[in-house]
């Protein structure tokens, strides 16, 4: 077994990595390790079963074959494999989106439902997007209106897709001569499914093409209709204090998890959780308190509109059970291991499922209905509560860490946060930006994958750009990795940030890494870009803005369908690992050359994240000098060597 310290740069995650190894429990990364050397042929993207005449395998060397049994080249079968990953991602986080709207429609029609609309105001901004009459209308009847325009975004068969509209005119302008504008959300995650099927395309360009449009189709529809409609039903985030890390657990209270992204359920176990007949209960069985801890994006959902603290990331979901403290997890769907079923048995955690969509065979299911959320979840708490009977107090082993930090950073909250309360407005960024005391934007984001140390990417790329001036906006799982290591606290800026980003930041107390969410915020970031272009003096397209994106630890489809509708929007972005295209030459040109001149920007792969980040500052430099931006304020930090 490799070092703790090799798999994880967390101090919490790694005192849990020894303890399973002593108890001989396999993790993620045992597992990882075991199934070495994985497919090459499946790595550089060229063997294909899309057909019952394959599998059939490209030949890297060029000894073999070099098409399948139909003739399909290794470009036409690697371009295959990439865009399904993106259909599968579109289709997991836009499917996310129709569940808040089908949630939403219930808050509006069912008073007994247990939702509420938070941001009334919010509510009536979209109403006025999609050009609906609101006079005289209350608020569910335009809520009503609202969730049933958005879920028709799904089924549109014609037209543009509304909230791609938002985007810069010139960005519009590039998707509309492109082809790429998404028509409907299902309908491009469809036709990107029957282009891929065996004997339609064979031409890698054109299914590249599909694939981004199908990637827009979820960044500027199923996602944002995800980010917009869940900030009207639970709130608009603020920022808000929270803490994160394994240490959030509580030895003398039941501990609850709630893991995997949607928190059209959540939000109502964290109303159940204050039941005081449930609280009694719990106490009547010698808990001191219910504590609620949320993993993954549910987790960040919770974090940054109520500062539920978060026990961790994807890669720590085994590790909370190995503390021994975990009285229940409830996992929704998405990033969720099959192999917490067999782990949970070894402890005395009970597991329950609670979308029809992920169940795991022997879990127990709790299946939540949006028009009874408040009784499952009341249920869903029972079940823990009453658990907390059966742990065993001798196998409680909770790592003391926990970090601070300060979450729930929106679009919209950039206004306030530099304009101030009296002069919102996107202006004092783009001033920062052009005077050069922030050098430029970057987008961090994405998962963690045992082929890395844990966190190790996110961090090391994070404290990089600050160091350089650079501010860092994170998601997802990034977002929680840089909270450990206390880059998302104000105190950040001194420690680590260039002379011109502290002083930014240490003038309205803003981190120099801020939290926008979870996997589907995303859609934020491509807000803000746009607010940037649309405030004026940073060009006329996200395209020419100083910004970059990156994945440094990615391994979900989601992150390969976020990286394609980022970069179709014109955001230069750097992954850790390649995305499986190397044994396909044209394709691989195409993705990290190509697609510059057919959308203004495109990808590079490199595993190293001090060299990822200067690439990315190179790029931001770039267009710094493209807009006649080149002066910093103050003198730039020395590249760290990197080699
Ligand atoms: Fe082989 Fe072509 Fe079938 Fe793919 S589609 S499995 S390359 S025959
Ligand atoms: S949770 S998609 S591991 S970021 Fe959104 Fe983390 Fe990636 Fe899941």
């Amino acid at each position: 077994m490799k070092e703790p310290s090799r798999r994880s740069v967390d101090s919490a995650a790694q005192q849990m990595i020894a303890r399973a190894a002593e108890d001989q429990v396999d993790l993620v990364w045992d597992r990882y390790e075991a199934m070495q050397p994985q497919c090459g042929f499946g790595q550089l993207g060229i063997c294909c079963r899309i057909c019952h005449m394959g599998p059939c395998r490209v030949d890297p060397f060029g000894d073999g074959p070099q098409e399948g049994v139909c003739g399909a080249d290794a470009n036409a079968i690697a371009a295959r494999n990439l865009v399904r990953m993106i259909a599968a991602g579109a289709a997991a986080h836009s499917d996310h989106g129709r569940d808040v709207a089908l949630a939403l429609l219930e808050a509006a029609r069912n008073p007994d439902s247990g939702y509420k609309i938070r941001d009334p105001q919010k509510l009536a901004v979209i109403a006025q997007e999609y050009g609906l009459d609101t006079e005289g209308k209350s608020v569910p009847e335009i809520a009503e209106a609202v969730a049933q325009q958005a879920l028709a975004e799904f089924g549109q068969q014609e037209g543009e897709l509304k909230f791609a509209l938002r985007a810069p005119a010139s960005r519009v302008k590039v998707w509309r001569e492109r082809g790429l504008m998404p028509r409907g959300i299902d309908r491009e995650i469809v036709e990107l499914m029957h282009q891929t099927a065996m004997g339609v395309d064979a031409d890698y360009r054109n299914i590249i093409k599909q694939g981004m449009r199908a990637a827009l189709a979820d960044g500027w529809g199923g996602s944002m209709i995800a980010t917009d409609l869940q900030d009207v039903l639970f709130g608009s985030p603020q920022p808000i204090r929270a803490k994160t890390n394994l240490g959030v657990l509580k030895e003398d209270h039941v501990n609850i998890v709630v893991h995997g992204h949607e928190p059209v359920l959540s939000e109502m176990i964290v109303e159940a959780a204050r039941d005081s007949e449930l609280l009694a209960r719990a106490r009547e069985l010698g808990a001191d308190g219910i504590n609620l801890a949320g993993q993954c994006c549910t987790g960040n959902e919770l974090l940054m509109r109520k500062g539920i603290p978060s026990a961790g990331t994807f890669l720590h979901q085994e590790l909370a059970i190995m503390t021994g403290a975990v009285d229940a997890m409830v996992v929704d769907v998405q990033c969720v291991m099959p192999r917490l079923a067999e782990l949970t048995q070894r402890f005395h955690t009970q597991l329950l499922t609670t979308s029809r969509k992920a169940k795991i065979p022997h879990v127990q299911h709790l299946e939540f209905r949006e028009g009874q959320a408040l009784t499952t979840a009341k249920e869903i708490v029972s079940v823990g509560v009453e658990n907390f009977a059966n742990r065993n107090g001798q196998r409680v082993q909770i790592p003391a860490e926990q970090m601070d930090l300060i979450a729930g950073f929106t679009a919209e909250y950039v206004n306030t946060l530099l304009g101030g309360r009296f002069r919102p407005s996107y202006r004092p960024l783009n001033d920062a930006i052009m005077t050069g005391r922030i050098r430029g934007v970057a987008g961090v984001v994405g998962c963690e994958n045992p082929q890395v140390p844990q966190g190790s990417g996110h961090i090391a790329m994070s404290k990089e750009l600050i160091k350089n001036d650079v501010l860092v906006v994170v998601t997802g799982c990034s977002a929680l990795a840089d909270a450990r290591a206390g880059l998302l606290c104000p105190e950040a800026a001194l420690e680590w940030a260039g002379e011109g980003l502290k002083e930014v930041c240490e003038a309205i107390g803003m981190p120099p890494v801020l939290h926008v969410g979870s996997c589907v915020d995303n859609s934020r970031i491509l807000i803000a870009c746009t607010n940037m272009v649309t405030e004026g003096g940073l060009g006329e397209d996200i395209s020419d803005l100083p910004v970059a994106g990156a994945a440094p630890e990615w391994m979900s489809e989601k992150a390969i369908t976020i990286g394609y509708y980022v970069v179709a929007s014109g955001i230069y972005t750097v992954f850790g690992t390649p995305h499986n295209v190397l044994g396909a030459p044209d394709l691989h040109k195409l993705v990290v050359d190509e697609l510059e001149e057919m959308v203004g920007a495109r990808f590079d792969f490199e595993p190293d994240p001090i060299k990822a980040a200067h690439m990315m500052i190179a790029h931001m430099d770039k267009k710094r000098a493209a807009l006649g931006l080149d002066e910093m304020m103050y003198e730039q930090a020395a590249p760290v060597a990197t080699s």
